[in-house]
């Protein structure tokens, strides 16, 4: 892939690589030798590096991206899903011992930040990491490398949210089903025309076409980026896509007058006098 954008690491970790460029985050699977499988302690990176993004001011767009190809057969992958090594009885266990599904928190931190994510998916899109890009605004695919496959039901997990349910309000009952019941290999092609991915990428220049993309919507107004993907969460999210959606709302009114007036009135112990004027739809 292009590797002419002059990232500059934003963090160490193990599992995962961290960078930063011009308003740009980009954050990558680095085991690309279990085609880019995620481990507790893969996920608990991928949630401190999101949280990081997330809180970063100067960044506006992020690239959920995988390191490879991979060092023994040269295959790339985007991410295969739940490392089955670490798999106990009660789930994947991390370095402490503990049973974690934290992949599910990583999900909502793409799906509730106010910036844009785009999976930039180079090779195989597995399982749990077939789920990742669903729960990303966008998804850029190789075209050359890029393969879409549900393995779930084959090996006994199953992803009951964004990754089943709303996969089925982006392609179609029938055709999550069939992602779902049959296990499939679909190309980059079939996955743009079945509506999952946005664009098919030559392979060389998918990471510097996804930063481009970024770079576009830097471009565009912050708050209406942020309230246009909340508008378009909210239907799906119940309660807490109202919640957040109406706390972005919430900030926008603090910015009128009478919110200013709500304020002094409290603090000056007087009357609030609201300009009186009931403006329509
Ligand atoms: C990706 C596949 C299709 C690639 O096939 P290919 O190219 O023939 O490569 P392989 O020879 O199979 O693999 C190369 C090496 O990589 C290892 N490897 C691959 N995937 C994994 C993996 N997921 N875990 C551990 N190792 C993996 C291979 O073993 C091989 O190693 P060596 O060279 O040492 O032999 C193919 O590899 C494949 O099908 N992989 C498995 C895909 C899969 O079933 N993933 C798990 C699906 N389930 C989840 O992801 C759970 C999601 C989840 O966490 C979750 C989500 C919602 C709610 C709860 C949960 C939860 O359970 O926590």
């Amino acid at each position: 892939m292009n590797t002419e954008i002059p990232w500059q690491t934003a963090k160490q970790y193990e599992d995962i690589t961290y960078k930063k460029c011009n308003g740009v985050a980009r954050i990558a699977f680095n085991r690309p030798e279990v085609r880019n499988a995620f481990r507790p302690r893969t996920t608990s990176e991928l949630i401190d590096a999101l949280r990081d993004a997330t809180e970063d001011t100067s960044i506006g767009c992020v690239l959920i991206s995988a390191e490879g190809p991979s060092p023994k057969d040269g295959v790339w992958s985007f991410c295969s899903g739940g490392d089955q090594r670490v798999r106990g009885k009660q789930g994947y266990v991390g370095d402490d011992g503990a049973h974690r599904l934290n992949i599910l928190e990583a999900q909502r931190l793409i799906r509730f930040m106010p910036k844009v994510v785009i999976a930039v998916v180079p090779g195989w899109a597995v399982g749990g990491g077939h789920s990742l890009h669903v729960v990303c605004d966008m998804t850029l695919a190789s075209r050359e490398h890029a393969i879409f496959k549900q393995t779930d039901t084959d090996v006994a997990s199953f992803d009951a949210g964004y990754g089943s349910a709303y996969l089925a309000k982006m392609v179609g009952q029938k055709k999550a089903r069939e992602i779902f019941f049959l296990g499939r290999n679909y190309s980059a092609q079939e996955a743009f025309e079945m509506g999952m991915v946005n664009a098919v990428i030559p392979h060389d220049e998918l990471e510097s076409t996804a930063y481009e993309w970024a770079q576009e919507i830097l471009r565009k107004s912050p708050t209406a980026i942020k309230m246009a993907k909340y508008a378009m969460n909210l239907t799906d999210d119940g309660m807490v896509g109202q919640q957040i959606f109406a706390g972005e709302a919430t900030r926008l009114a603090y910015m009128t007058d009478e919110a200013k007036e709500g304020r002094d009135a409290f603090l000056e112990k007087r009357k609030p006098n609201f300009e009186k004027k009931w403006i329509p739809n």
